[in-house]
């Protein structure tokens, strides 16, 4: 019998799925210290409105202001180090036959966890591309804020802001892996923010079974088959482990 309501039931679930999706949001990295969006008392859109921020118009009414809102979030996040939450989900894969990790997130600490393959809906905060044309650009040290392109615009965070459309592959890889897997994972996500919000159901509606880990109820729970309420870090690894045992370390 495992300490959370629901863990057992949880593991049975997984347990018995071949292809799996986890969907992540900025829950997942909260106990590596990076805020999330709405928990108070450090939320990141405490002080801003995102509209303000995470918007082309947001950008092009104040370049300087958005840049440097990223420019600290990136130096905050850079300070911070996967927990074991990421460090087994990076040992899923190989318990599953398919299985796909989808991150809201912008951090880096899935891959720098160890899971191979992320799909970054939102971007990554420590990548960079030009505003106008959109091609991938790397900011000179000490270059202005925010850095001009090579083609004269100016340098944005690689990140999908309210408004701009996700990247149409890995919209269709998501769709794809929700259309066909037996189960998927959330974690860590209010549930507020689409398209991703609307995975879960998109997965439930095609068969699959929800399982959501979340300290607090989300726009996710009312649809979940089994609600873990516990956090990411010390519930992760506690699932991955007994799954590992149940297919005997595979
Ligand atoms: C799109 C990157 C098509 C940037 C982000 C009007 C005009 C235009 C668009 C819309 C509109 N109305 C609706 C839309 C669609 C819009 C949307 O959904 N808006 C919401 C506000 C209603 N979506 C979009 O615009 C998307 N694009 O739809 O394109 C289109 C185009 C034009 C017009 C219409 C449609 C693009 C959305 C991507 C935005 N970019 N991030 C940046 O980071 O700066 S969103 C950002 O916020 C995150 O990436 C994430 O997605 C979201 C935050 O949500 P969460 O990750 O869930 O975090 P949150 O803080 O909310 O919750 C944390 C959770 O963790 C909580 O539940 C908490 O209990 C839990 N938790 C806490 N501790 C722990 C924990 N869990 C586990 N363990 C713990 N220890």
């Amino acid at each position: 019998m495992s300490t959370h309501p629901g863990m057992d039931e949880a593991i049975d679930i997984l347990a018995g799925a071949r292809r799996v999706v986890v969907t992540t949001g900025a829950g997942m990295s909260r106990e590596s210290g990076v805020p999330t969006f709405r928990d108070a008392p450090n939320a990141l859109w405490a002080d801003y409105n995102p509209e303000d921020l995470a918007t082309r118009a947001g950008f092009a009414r104040d370049p300087a202001l958005v840049w440097r809102w990223y420019a600290e979030r990136r130096r905050m996040i850079a300070e911070t180090t996967p927990h074991a939450g990421h460090r087994a989900i990076a040992r899923m894969p190989r318990l599953f036959d398919g299985f796909l990790l989808l991150t809201q997130n912008i951090d880096n600490l899935h891959t720098t966890a160890g899971s191979s393959d992320v799909v970054e809906l939102h971007g990554n905060i420590f990548r960079f591309k030009c505003f106008e044309n959109g091609h991938p650009a790397t900011p000179d040290e000490g270059a202005g804020e925010p850095p001009r392109c090579q083609c004269g615009s100016f340098l944005r965070p690689d990140v999908v802001w309210f408004g701009e459309m996700l990247d149409p592959h890995h919209i269709d890889r998501a769709y794809a892996a929700l259309a066909t897997c037996d189960a998927i994972l959330v974690v860590g996500t209010s549930g507020l923010v689409y398209p991703a919000a609307g995975f879960p159901a998109v997965a439930r509606d095609a068969g699959a079974r929800v399982v959501e880990v979340n300290p607090e109820p989300s726009g996710v729970t009312p649809i979940a088959d089994v609600f873990v309420r516990a956090g990411a870090r010390d519930t992760l690894p506690l699932l991955v482990d007994a799954l590992e045992r149940l297919r005997g370390g595979r």
